[in-house]
């Protein structure tokens, strides 16, 4: 019989309030697949009127989910503040105390473009440590600034033929599979790896001319094939849902690539720090992959703001390993 979540919290010694939130946080993931799977049968398809805070049209499901994470999240009494992509301020649920608690940011369904067309989405999770405080106050902007590095804990959940999790506590990464029965989470992988070497990559290359020369040289190499300079033949993967493109490269390896674009040059890249690439490259890390920013390791890029973007390349490690050759030799 598969271990289910709660039971592999406790046999890893998760702390009982840790645990508590992940599996509310999991919980809400399994109403928000009940909505995905009726689709257009639930209302919950189209596009809103209303933008968030990066200027993006806001999906219904982008909103509904969002909302369904803030309401259940906020009864985990561990829980002091909830930051999201769909939100311009950070959401405080109760006071910072000499307890400490735990913050949670998420992008609560990342790769929207694809809910209406009925491929694979999802929701990203990061879980970072609530500064104590001497006596109470709420939660401020500033204590949800620190470095990837300092979670506690990071998933996510893909949407997907089936509805699975992939979690790290930092002692490896796991898989649970939702099983529509039951409802349960049952483990169905441990001790994920990322095989280091890979001939597949993923990147929206239609940006191609907008990318800096090292990635713009690392694509025309691939391309170049077995009589290129690698030698070998590359596969390219596009899913346009981050958390699906990633949880190939769980599966088999390869690498995930959304750049620095020269057409927003002071913003690094599309996606989000604090929502996407630190949770997702705790979790690469985690599974012996490396997350490289194009100056250093993502989990230890310095954050200014809760809405950073930045460049990502990551997955399976040599390869990474070779991408940041090229940048330093750029
Ligand atoms: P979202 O969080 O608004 O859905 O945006 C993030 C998504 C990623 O999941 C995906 O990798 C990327 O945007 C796709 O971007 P593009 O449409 O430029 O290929
Ligand atoms: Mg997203």
């Amino acid at each position: 019989m598969p271990t289910n979540l709660r039971d592999h919290l406790a046999t890893n010694d998760a702390e009982p309030a840790l645990a508590d939130l992940i599996v509310t946080v999991v919980d809400t993931c399994s109403e928000i697949s009940a909505l995905v799977r009726r689709g257009a049968l639930g209302e919950i398809m189209g596009a809103l009127e209303s933008e968030n805070v990066q200027g993006e049209v806001q999906k219904k499901l982008d909103v509904i989910s969002n909302d369904m994470l803030l309401q259940r999240c906020a009864a985990s009494a561990g829980l002091v503040a909830m930051a999201s992509e769909e939100m311009d301020d950070i959401h405080p649920v109760r006071d910072l105390t000499p307890k400490g608690g735990y913050l949670l940011l998420f992008d609560p369904l990342d790769g929207s473009s694809n809910i209406d067309v009925n491929v694979s989405i999802g929701t990203i999770f990061s879980i970072l440590p609530a500064p104590m405080a001497d006596a109470p106050r709420p939660a401020a902007l500033a204590d949800f600034l620190q470095k990837g590095r300092a979670q506690v804990a990071a998933g996510y959940v893909v949407y997907g033929p089936q509805t699975t999790l992939v979690l790290t506590l930092g002692d490896g990464v796991h898989a649970f599979t939702l099983d529509p029965d039951t409802g349960d989470w049952l483990q169905t992988s441990a001790g994920i790896t990322i095989p280091p070497e890979t001939k597949e990559y993923a990147i929206n290359a239609s940006n191609l001319r907008h990318w800096a020369p090292a990635v713009r040289g690392y694509v025309e190499v691939c391309l170049a094939g077995e009589t290129g300079p690698r030698g070998k033949n590359f596969n390219m993967r596009w899913i346009a849902s981050m958390v699906a493109d990633v949880h190939r490269i769980m599966m088999r390896g390869g690498v995930f690539l959304y750049p620095w674009d020269a057409r927003e040059p002071e913003r690094a890249g599309k996606l989000r720090l604090m929502y996407e690439a630190n949770p997702m490259s705790l979790l690469v890390e985690q599974a012996g992959g490396a997350a490289f920013d194009g100056h250093g390791a993502i989990l230890d890029a310095e954050v200014t703001d809760l809405h950073q973007r930045i460049s990502v390349m990551l997955g399976s490690r040599a390869e990474v390993a070779h991408i940041e050759r090229l940048h330093q030799s750029a």
